[in-house]
């Protein structure tokens, strides 16, 4: 068929070159050469050749581009071009038609027309097509040098210590080494070999489903991704860290005192999961997908897991930072059934925050997308993502939070308007402090100088994110007590700060954790001293007194009056998600 063929691309090239020949710049282009060689000038040549032959070439350069342009329309009837596919998925599939229907149109047409159409249709050779290497891998690069056979007989020959082949989750961690992953993977791989139905897991099972792994996973995120997500899945969900994340309870050497406390179990695993989403999932969709994991830093936090202290996953797991976010809201939820209203999250910080912001927050501008929730209600989940941007107004998430928050009218762009209804309630807290506030006016000029917004007078996420002082931008307008710190602090602190950001700093969030957590701490060996004391008196007069004191007096944590009890069996993870 190509031989048929042969003389009608022979046309198209002679079409192809009269009409760049006829074009105005090829005309002036050809003119100056001619000029030159009039005058005996030397001709620049791209391929360092001299002489007239520049015509000619760029002619050629100009064909080849043609073939190219071409290439992309038939490249689906060529032999693929990328490495044997190792998933259909692979590439995006409507760019492209099948071999067939690539030439049955043609042939349908061959006789009747002999226009542009028929030719594109033109297989071209197939070195050609095979010049666009493979750029997309959603499911990572595959390395050549992956010797999947040896890998397998590796973990068979772990497995072979076992009675029967067969592992409890008990034993993955082994079975996890021998598939050279981290530690705390051993939960995903226990379940996503079936081990949950069984309690065990087989050799055959295992390496059947490792094998697919590796054949089809060439990345970490993609292998994490594999085994954590439901079946056909290409995200995660919060439900999907779970079961990872309670073998993290069970097992890790540092979480031994929350293993006794199972009914905190949730309330720490909502956290994580929370955190894993408000710092991986930059999209807010809920889901997180394989490039905003590979984008992440949660994986590396999953392999420090068996090396350092928890503490010192300040992004994820810290469980010191979990203590602070829970007794926060234990503080704020007086009733203890897990929600709070307005009146509620205002007692937050001594009602530093703005009460027009705080009823942003329960009008649905951060938590949309999220299950409905109880009428004028928070949940905890709600309360971490508050929590991490209230205290830390310099993350991306942070910075897109109070913006959402501000955005009144959700058009992108935080206007004058919008910002002087924010204002009005600082100016009057700030009088009833007998404080003299700033003029509007004045506090626009130095907010628009901060942010130097690209547009002028439309402050955008942008902006906010590219100025480097969103904290003391959102603070102007919501946040009265930070705002006054602000305002007494020298102006050049500010930049200073700005200067050593080569050094590893702790960041805002890190520093308020840690303070609150030395206060907590503190606050907790005081009540516990002063009920050893005054149990003691009690116990002398009336045991059963005392114990009720004791009761309402004891930190959060560990004492859980009696009557929640029951709620919190009840409880389940999914309310935490709502
Ligand atoms: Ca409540
Ligand atoms: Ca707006």
């Amino acid at each position: 068929m190509s031989k048929v063929l042969q003389p009608v691309l022979k046309m198209k090239v002679d079409e192809l070159f009269l009409h760049w020949l006829s074009e105005t710049p090829t005309q002036l282009l050809l003119k100056d050469c001619l000029r030159r060689i009039k005058n005996g000038e030397r001709l620049p040549v791209a391929d360092g050749s001299e002489g007239c032959g520049v015509a000619p070439l760029s002619a050629m350069l100009h064909l080849q581009n043609t073939h190219r342009l071409l290439d992309n329309f038939s490249i689906s009837s060529m032999a693929p071009c990328s490495p044997p596919a190792h998933s259909p998925s692979s590439l995006p599939v409507g760019g492209y038609s099948s071999p067939r229907s690539g030439l049955t149109p043609r042939s349908r047409r061959s006789t009747a027309a002999r226009g542009v159409s028929q030719k594109k249709e033109e297989p071209l050779t197939p070195t050609l097509s095979q010049n666009i290497p493979k750029f997309y891998f959603p499911k990572g690069c595959p390395k050549d040098n992956i010797n999947i056979d040896g890998v397998i007989s590796k973990i068979e020959e772990a497995f072979s210590l076992f009675p029967n082949e067969r592992v409890t989750l008990e034993d993955m961690g082994k079975i996890s080494k021998a598939c050279e992953c981290p530690l705390y993977w051993k939960a995903p791989l226990f379940y996503a070999a079936g081990g949950d139905r069984t309690g065990f897991v087989s050799v055959h099972k295992f390496i059947a489903m490792w094998r697919k792994v590796l054949q089809t996973c060439h990345d970490d995120a993609a292998k994490f991704m594999q085994l954590l997500a439901r079946p056909g899945c290409t995200y995660l969900e919060r439900e999907d860290f779970i079961p990872f994340l309670q073998d993290v309870v069970n097992t890790h050497p540092h979480l031994t005192f929350l293993r006794e406390a199972s009914e905190f179990h949730s309330r720490y695993i909502t956290t994580v999961i929370q955190r894993i989403f408000y710092t991986v999932n930059r999209s807010w969709s809920g889901r997180i997908t394989r490039a905003e994991l590979r984008k992440s830093n949660f994986l590396q936090n999953v392999a420090l897991l068996e090396e350092e202290d928890i503490n010192q996953s300040t992004d994820y797991f810290s469980y010191e930072h979990f203590y602070v976010v829970y007794c926060k809201f234990w503080e704020l939820d007086t009733d203890h059934d897990l929600y709070i209203d307005e009146q509620d999250l205002s007692k937050h910080s001594d009602h530093a925050i703005s009460s027009r912001v705080i009823e942003r927050i329960f009008s649905g501008a951060v938590t949309r997308g999220r299950k409905a929730q109880k009428e004028g209600k928070i949940t905890y989940a709600d309360f971490v993502w508050f929590l991490l941007s209230e205290e830390d107004k310099k993350t991306d998430t942070s910075i897109e939070y109070w913006f959402r928050c501000m955005d009144l009218d959700g058009d992108g762009v935080l206007s004058m308007y919008e910002l002087e209804y924010f204002y009005e309630e600082q100016c009057q807290k700030m009088e009833s402090m007998a404080i003299e506030p700033l003029p509007f006016e004045d506090c626009l000029c130095q907010m628009l100088d901060l942010v130097k917004p690209q547009c002028e007078g439309k402050i955008t996420l942008q902006d906010l994110k590219k100025c480097k002082q969103a904290p003391l931008f959102y603070d102007t307008f919501l946040n009265l007590e930070k705002y006054l710190d602000h305002e007494q602090k020298d102006p050049f602190s500010v930049l200073r700060v700005g200067e050593n950001e080569g050094q590893q700093e702790l960041s805002d969030w890190e520093k308020y954790a840690a303070e609150e957590y030395a206060i907590l701490v503190a606050e907790e060996a005081a009540t516990e001293q002063w009920n050893d004391g005054y149990d003691a008196e009690l116990n002398a007069l009336d045991p059963p007194l005392a114990n009720e004191k004791y009761a309402i007096e004891k930190r959060p944590f560990f004492d859980v009056p009696s009557h929640d009890t029951h709620d919190l069996e009840e409880y389940d993870y999914e309310d935490d998600f709502e």
